[in-house]
């Protein structure tokens, strides 16, 4: 790989490695941390695959140091953290938790002091239980609350982070949190997610002001979870199927965020237009599509769709009744997620479309696979090493194209509990054994050391293969 780095990359182009709290922080009742609606469908049979909790998860709480001197060692010039509300705000509302704010504090300062920027999102998930107790998102309050939150955290963090994102992948706090259910809270309330959506983005609208004001230096976005989508076929019913989930996935959410408005024909498939007439009022969406810094994609795949007879699990999916996803034979991984690299240039382009003028970054890029830990302790995760090295061609790409992309984080620095996946999908590039809380880096994270020019990739790069996926295939 000796010939790869990242000169392919402008010099100021920021790479970093992403984590979130509830996935690897544990130390869930500790320093008067509150519970969090993760903390309780964990407990619920059934919910979580292997049955596990994240009280444990990498003890990332007690490991700071340790933690932050791996990336120093890869090389990164920023770390993508979240914050877990309930830390700050054990029941989500009044006086924040000292403990709480010192804890990311010490994170953030520790990053510093090793030329890591810190980046902090701000909602990760992790909603405190009470909040959820009180109809967490589909009460329009709870947005009151996380502008609340948000302003006391930054006003006590402002001076030592200078990037906040708001919300991580609001389609998964609404969709998976409300319609389907596999995600927390845990509630199968069907069309009632979109409400949700809608409260989450005013959370985000109520929150940049709050955030602008603590830290008037700071730049602010969020992230969205974006997907390619192509049509299986040109006829006029797939080009339908593939129009309604970019239209669920995608646009739902960028076009409140970057046009101030909610695409009809989502509220069309939704059958849900009259609520969003009486409740997403202009004066919400003036505050949802206030100027944002950067747009945060968090990209992992393409849809392929054609038009379908309506399935039982689409029906957890308000809106997608009618379209079938199409396994296209591209190469997937162990989430059953198809690679298409290519595709981080579609969903960066899907943004700059609609703002030309914002900047841009992969705040999440990564992928699970079945790794062996060999008997010396090491992991040779080739496939993984591909993708990362793969999806980094395709930001140098997009950057050739002149797309104003100007950063990207690798989901994950190390293996983490994958909510309802429990401890049983590992993104990492550094391998975490969950009975001794050993951190070994991968071949992926040796590589990525090369790459940035790490002290861990001195003399790895040299060895390391120069298509990784090749030398898999022998
Ligand atoms: O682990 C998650 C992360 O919390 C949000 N984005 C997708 C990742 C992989 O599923």
């Amino acid at each position: 790989m000796a010939d790869r780095h990242r000169t392919e990359l402008p010099a100021s182009f920021v790479i970093g490695t992403a984590t979130a709290s509830y996935q690897i922080e544990g130390a869930t009742t500790e320093d008067g941390r509150g519970a969090s609606i993760w903390d309780t469908l964990a407990l619920r049979p059934g919910a979580i695959a292997d049955g596990s909790t994240g009280d444990v998860a990498d003890d990332h709480y007690h490991r700071v140091g340790e933690d932050v001197a791996l990336m120093a060692d890869l090389g990164v010039d920023a770390y993508r953290f979240s914050i877990a509300w309930p830390r700050i705000q054990a029941t989500g509302t009044g006086a924040p938790n000292q403990k709480g704010l010192d804890f990311y504090r010490r994170l953030a300062e520790t990053l510093r002091e090793s030329g890591i920027t810190p980046w902090a999102t701000l909602y990760h998930w992790d909603l405190p239980q009470t909040l959820e107790e009180q109809g967490g998102w589909l009460n329009r309050d709870t947005a009151y609350r996380f502008a609340e939150y948000s302003a006391l955290t930054v006003e006590a963090l402002g001076d030592v982070v200078d990037h906040w994102i708001t919300l991580n992948e609001p389609w998964c706090s609404s969709f998976l949190g409300y319609a389907s259910g596999v995600h927390a809270p845990g509630r199968q309330e069907g069309v009632l997610a979109a409400h949700a959506a809608h409260h989450l983005l005013l959370g985000h609208g109520l929150a940049l002001p709050e955030i602008r004001r603590a830290a008037p230096e700071a730049t602010v976005g969020t992230t969205l979870n974006l997907y390619s989508i192509r049509a299986a076929t040109d006829s006029a019913d797939d080009v339908d199927a593939a129009r309604r989930i970019d239209g669920l996935g995608n646009r739902f959410f960028l076009d409140p965020v970057l046009r101030g408005s909610y695409p009809a024909d989502v509220l069309d498939d939704l059958g849900d237009g009259e609520w969003f007439a009486e409740n997403a009022t202009p004066a919400d969406l003036e505050l949802i599509s206030a100027p944002i810094d950067f747009m945060g994609i968090n990209f992992y795949s393409r849809h392929t769709l054609r038009a379908g007879t309506p399935r039982d699990e689409a029906s957890a999916y308000p809106g997608s009744e009618f379209v079938e996803f199409v396994d296209t034979g591209a190469a997937k991984t162990l989430m059953g997620w198809e690679i298409h690299p290519d595709g981080l240039v579609d969903v960066v382009e899907m943004v700059h479309d609609i703002a030309p003028e914002l900047p841009i970054y992969i705040t999440e890029n990564g992928s699970a696979y079945a790794d062996i830990v060999s008997e010396d302790g090491s992991v040779d995760d080739l496939e993984r090493t591909d993708y990362l090295q793969k999806h980094l061609a395709a930001c140098a790409d997009a950057v050739e194209r002149g797309l104003p992309l100007q950063g990207y984080f690798v989901w994950s620095l190390m293996d983490n509990w994958e909510w309802a996946w429990g401890y049983s999908r590992r993104f990492g590039i550094v391998h975490v054994d969950y009975d001794t809380q050993v951190r070994t880096p991968k071949t992926s994270a040796k590589w990525l050391a090369g790459y940035l020019g790490g002290p861990l990739g001195a003399g790895a790069a040299e060895g390391a293969p120069e298509n990784a996926a090749a030398a898999a295939a022998g």
